[in-house]
């Protein structure tokens, strides 16, 4: 290793050091052209007269419109709506053991990160909430070099040979014709692809679960989704899955909600993710592994290499070996976030690939992409992208380069300069590529270890809940109800009948196609194995961070406000009022609250709960805003925690909404079926007491028992 590396000092800030050189701050300075000429007008063009043409000799507007003209690069042809931001890594424990890599050694050492989460198939001005897979690439400054973890927040995929990755890309972006529609896999092409592509039935059904749909970036889980290797010192290699675990757990929004939030704001999920981290609520992952030895390769029912196939976290668990924060926003999107430049293909010492062979394929993809879109084989050059660790070798010139290398030779070996920059053996960092064994013919052909289409389907259904499986019925008939071609519906109505036939056949219903009355393929019979870690229902529940508003008046109850926003407060929930007019609002003891948010600019797609502020005035004012009402309601439809006074619960019963739920008021449930969600103050034995339950009621996320009251 060479000396730089050796003192290299690594620590949470290094990246952003390295970034400062580059970063300019305007405030008390002088215009200049960008060649450094003080500018004395920005206004005007220099003309032949002041109503004359324009003259050819006014550099400074030519720089300046060029410069302008040639703003844009070309967006990502996948992922191209994305979000970045940085932070750092901390390993828990060496992991020796099974990797040489040196960031994953010493707990103490803090690796810079760079995330960039995004959707997969819209354009870069599409809105967040689409239904999608999400990207979750992550970008490990190490002292040995970059590592880039290019994952989604789906463990598997839909195809198994990166050959058909551009015939996938084509069937899901907008149709070529009309280029519509935008952002969705609502339409035939997707359809189509999937319905004659079997492999890609498990994948299917997790781009139909709630996980398309997640309520914020930093409430997802990321996976590697390929089998890596773990090299040790020793050489000794294991299979190895990469997982990203988030503190906060996994949650999901409804899905008419993300359709409506994709009009109110499309940039929600970005919002959410610069907002908390501006609030110092730092997003935090755990990095989880799954490991298998070398020799267990064929020990599982299905192939370990198959990228449409997960290991079940009950039969191999992930041990959680460092933790992720994010706690530093970009300071400018494009720079940073935009020029970000991934590539699966960067690894450092101790971690290798495997021959899945979608993981070969993306080898070469992805600085190949990179080259058109950020215009030559610099890229690497760009602050974004550049290592902390030194770059020594003989590749020279090409666009944009800004690298000044001295000397005179560029090539290796050389005698000019001692035949620098030299080798490092494995002993000084050298990455050396383990050593698999490997032979074959040269065949095209997919494995028949990779052939089993539906197992894990089954698996994924399975593991569902009632409400999940209710959502991702309501998701198929939703997507394959816009397609036109009964015999695409048909066909992909036949398909999942291999996964499930009651599936099948509540789909087929809902798009009027034929039921399917027996599985159209020879299936694996008795695939009954649950994987309870896939249901979002088991995963952690917490109040911190979420966001609630507080419809309120003149007149509201002072003492209630006040216990409610404590205990909100202490559990880290953000409160907004909201109101109809911005300005001061005052309580029912003289205290006042600011309002942040009118009836007209906020909506309560944009809230995980509401509460209806307490105080006769107060109800009486907001009642008589028919939005307002709108925004209680809507939010109850979208199942989150409410709370609210008697006289607010009043005021909700004319517009439809019961403490026990429209069956039980309607008589049409035995027992009434309580809602865990409608908090009322009078229920409780004190404000305090109210305020608490209030924010236990945001801890659930949702009210999926009160779903299950309201419809089919
Ligand atoms: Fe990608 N993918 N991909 N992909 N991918 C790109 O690279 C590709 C796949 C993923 O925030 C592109 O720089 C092929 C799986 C993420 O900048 C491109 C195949 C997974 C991102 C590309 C796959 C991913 C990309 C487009 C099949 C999860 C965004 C722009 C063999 C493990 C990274 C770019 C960012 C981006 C190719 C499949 C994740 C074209 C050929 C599987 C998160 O190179």
């Amino acid at each position: 290793m060479n000396k730089d590396r050796e003192n290299m000092n690594m620590n949470e800030d290094s990246k952003k050091e390295q970034l400062k050189p580059f970063t300019v701050n305007d405030s008390g300075q002088k215009m200049t052209t960008n060649q450094g000429v003080r500018i004395t007008d920005d206004e005007h063009s220099l003309k032949a007269g002041d109503r004359g043409p324009t003259l050819m000799e006014d550099f400074q507007f030519r720089e300046k419109m060029t410069h302008f003209d040639h703003e844009r690069i070309p967006e990502r042809i996948v992922h191209a709506r994305g979000f970045g931001a940085h932070g750092y890594f901390q390993v828990y424990e060496p992991m020796a053991e099974f990797t040489k890599a040196k960031f994953l050694q010493d707990p103490s050492v803090k690796t810079p990160v760079f995330v960039r989460f995004s959707t997969v198939a819209g354009s870069r001005g599409s809105a967040d909430t689409v239904r999608d897979v999400r990207g979750f690439a992550t970008k490990f400054y190490t002292e040995e070099g970059n590592f880039d973890l290019v994952g989604n927040n789906m463990p598997v995929f839909f195809i198994q040979d990166a050959m058909k990755f551009p015939d996938f890309v084509h069937a899901v972006k907008p149709e070529p014709h009309h280029e519509m529609p935008q952002a969705s896999t609502a339409h035939d092409t997707h359809w189509d692809f999937i319905a004659n592509n079997t492999e890609s039935t498990h994948m299917i059904m997790w781009a139909m679960s709630d996980r398309a749909i997640p309520r914020s970036y930093r409430m997802m889980e990321g996976f590697g989704v390929h089998t890596f290797r773990f090299v040790n010192e020793k050489g000794e290699a294991h299979f190895v899955k990469f997982h990203w675990k988030p503190l906060l757990g996994v949650h999901s929004l409804v899905w008419d909600e993300a359709q409506k939030l994709a009009g109110k704001d499309p940039d929600f999920n970005r919002r959410d993710l610069w907002e908390a981290i501006e609030m110092g609520n730092y997003p935090e992952f755990e990095f989880g592994v799954q490991i298998i030895r070398e020799d267990e390769e064929f020990s599982f029912d299905f192939d370990i290499l198959d990228p449409t196939k997960l290991w079940p976290e009950e039969l191999i668990p992930v041990r959680r070996i460092g933790k992720m924060t994010l706690n530093r926003n970009v300071d400018n999107f494009f720079a940073e976030t935009e020029q970000a430049a991934f590539h699966i293909g960067h690894v450092v010492p101790g971690i290798d690939f495997t021959n899945d062979p979608l993981l070969q394929g993306r080898l070469f993809s992805y600085t190949d992409t990179q080259l058109s879109r950020l215009g030559g084989p610099n890229f690497h050059e760009i602050p974004i992208n550049r290592p902390l660790a030194d770059i020594h070798n003989n590749q020279r010139d090409g666009m944009h380069r800004m690298t000044i290398n001295q000397g005179q030779t560029s090539y290796h070996k050389n005698s000019l300069n001692n035949n620098d920059p030299h080798e490092a053996t494995e002993q000084e960092g050298g990455f050396v590529h383990y050593q698999e064994k490997v032979e074959g013919r040269k065949v095209r052909a997919r494995s028949e270890s990779f052939k089993d289409h539906y197992s894990q389907a089954v698996l994924f259904w399975n593991s569902m809940s009632d409400v999940e499986q209710k959502h991702m019925i309501k998701a198929f008939r939703f997507e394959l109800g816009k397609v036109q071609s009964k015999s695409v519906q048909q066909q992909m109505v036949n398909n999942l009948s291999n996964v499930d036939l009651q599936l099948a056949q509540q789909v087929a219903q809902g798009i009027g196609v034929e039921a399917p009355q027996a599985p159209t393929e020879e299936v694996r019979q008795g695939v009954t194995l649950l994987s309870p870690a896939l249901s979002q229902m088991n995963t952690v529940k917490s109040p911190a961070t979420r966001k609630i508003a507080v419809l309120a008046a003149n007149g509201f109850d002072s003492a209630e406000m006040k216990a409610v926003m404590t205990a909100l407060q202490t559990a880290g929930v953000t409160a907004e009022i909201v109101s109809e007019n911005l300005g001061i609002l005052t309580g029912t003891e003289g205290d006042q609250q600011q309002v942040k948010q009118t009836i007209l600019t906020a909506d309560s797609v944009l809230y995980d709960a509401v509460y209806l502020a307490g105080g006769k005035e107060s109800i009486a004012q907001i009642g008589s805003i028919r939005e307002a009402v709108n925004f209680v309601v809507q939010a109850y439809n979208h199942l989150k925690t409410i709370g609210t006074s008697a006289d607010g619960l009043e005021l909700l019963g004319t517009a439809g909404i019961h403490v026990t739920g429209p069956e039980a008021a309607a008589g049409n449930l035995e027992e009434p079926l309580v809602d865990t969600g409608l908090i009322v103050s009078s229920d409780a034995a004190d404000v305090n007491d109210f305020g608490q339950k209030l924010v236990d009621a945001i801890a659930m996320h949702r009210h999926w028992g009160r779903e299950l009251s309201m419809s089919k």
